[in-house]
């Protein structure tokens, strides 16, 4: 055998034992530690297996059928597989399942029915919008005259006639529906209403809560959206990745807006653990699941408020909440860093009208995907509010957070996590 194929046929930990250790140290972290980062989860072993595979060493520019390059038989089964459950899943007409990124998913839509100078209607990032929903620093603020819509200053929640008195003062080409930071259910029949009234289209980004559309229990944006992005590692629990869902009549504009537009070639393990994981949140499994995620978020948010923990718009539908640090005298970067010597991972971040800086913040985000992927119940969120009380209820107490760390070790071991790895 030649020096080049035995380095080939190599193992990782005897070509890069750096590399290696580090991973075996994030496989560690993850089975240690607590999940609470709202866009997180766990992904199944065989989503894995396949993002690892050999599919890495194709190219496949263009579509099944219309493809660039020979070789492309089982990859173009692949991707047309991940197509037609990707349709079937959310009851679309069309699928591109090409877009690498959330950001490139929405990239896509905008490109597809705007021109740069034209207006776009979003969510602003600091009431829990995305980045690129119209961020002065990203693309979508540098290309488009954004115009922001946020949350009412009582409630905490979209006032739908203000996105409504907003859409008719700047006539948009896009609105866009949907957020990274919102603990409430969006009304895409209203999103759609809006949009409808002034001649808009709606895109609709459900990155977060896909797989609690996938499960039912959130309303599904599909037949009300011209066309609905998202990604595919959050809710619902498949490869890092996006998809970009549209009306039949958008669909050969959407594929040539990817494909030569933006993309070149597909990340096909990608590609095909997306088929996957479509495949496996199509089974009645879960559907239990996306129930389980929302009934921990109310469970863990329930027990934080009978805690003293203000939530901003007082609870959630959804699987995530914010958390108000304010009324405990820290902020959330604080926050963040001292759960995380607990054990417990989670993001700082704004909270409406929020007088602190994006780096530094009065809130905290949590979410229930992981915790529920790893097979914790109501009874568990129940510890880990005790938990997150305790930490951040004492911030110079470091014998505290010892005490916590070992109680969420327990824990975390009480919920073994990828024990064949
Ligand atoms: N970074 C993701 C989140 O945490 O919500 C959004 O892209």
């Amino acid at each position: 055998m030649s020096f080049f194929n035995e380095n080939m046929e190599a193992p990782l930990e005897s070509v890069d034992g750096e590399i290696r250790a580090l991973i075996e140290g994030e496989l560690g972290r993850q089975r240690t530690h607590i999940e609470l980062i709202a866009s997180e989860n766990f992904t199944p072993r065989a989503v894995m297996e396949i993002m690892g595979s050999v599919l890495t060493n194709k190219y496949a520019e263009g579509y099944p059928h219309k493809k660039y390059y020979g070789g492309c038989e089982y990859v173009e089964k692949i991707e047309e597989i991940a197509i037609e459950r990707a349709k079937r899943l959310f009851g679309a007409d069309h699928a591109n399942v090409q877009p690498h990124s959330g950001s490139t998913a929405n990239q896509a839509a905008y490109f597809t029915v705007m021109k740069p100078g034209d207006t776009l209607l979003a969510m602003r990032l600091d009431h829990g919008g995305h980045l690129s929903h119209g961020h002065p620093l990203n693309f979508s603020g540098s290309l488009y005259n954004v115009v922001s819509y946020g949350v009412n200053r009582e409630s905490e929640t979209i006032d739908y006639d203000d996105v409504a008195r907003l859409a008719r003062e700047s006539r948009p080409k896009v609105i866009v529906a949907g957020a990274s930071a919102y603990p409430r259910k969006l009304d895409f029949a209203r999103f759609r209403e809006i949009a409808d009234e002034i001649g808009a289209f709606l895109v609709t980004d459900m990155a977060h809560i896909a797989g609690l559309v996938a499960a039912g229990v959130h309303d599904n944006p599909t037949k009300c959206s011209h066309f609905v992005t998202s990604t595919t590692h959050k809710t619902l629990r498949g490869p890092r990745g996006a998809f970009v869902l549209c009306e039949g009549r958008f669909a050969g504009d959407l594929d040539r807006t990817v494909f030569p537009g933006i993309q070149g070639g597909p990340l096909l393990p990608a590609v095909a653990a997306k088929a996957t994981c479509f495949d496996l949140a199509m089974r009645p499994e879960f559907k239990e699941y996306g129930r389980k995620v929302v009934e921990n978020a109310s469970a863990l948010c329930s027990a934080l408020m009978e805690r003293g923990f203000r939530m901003v718009s007082g609870g959630t539908d959804n699987h995530l909440m914010l958390v108000d640090l304010r009324s405990k005298g820290i902020t959330g970067k604080l926050g963040e860093s001292i759960l995380g010597e607990a054990g417990i991972t989670s993001n700082k971040n704004t909270i409406p009208f929020d007088p602190e800086k994006p780096m530094i913040t009065s809130g905290l985000r949590f979410g229930t995907a992981a915790v529920t992927t790893r097979g914790m119940g109501p009874e568990q969120m129940t510890a880990l509010a005790d938990a997150i009380d305790d930490v951040l209820s004492a911030p110079d107490d470091t014998d505290k957070r010892r005490e916590v760390r070992a109680r969420i070790a327990e824990l975390s071991a009480a919920f073994p996590l990828y024990e064949s790895l």
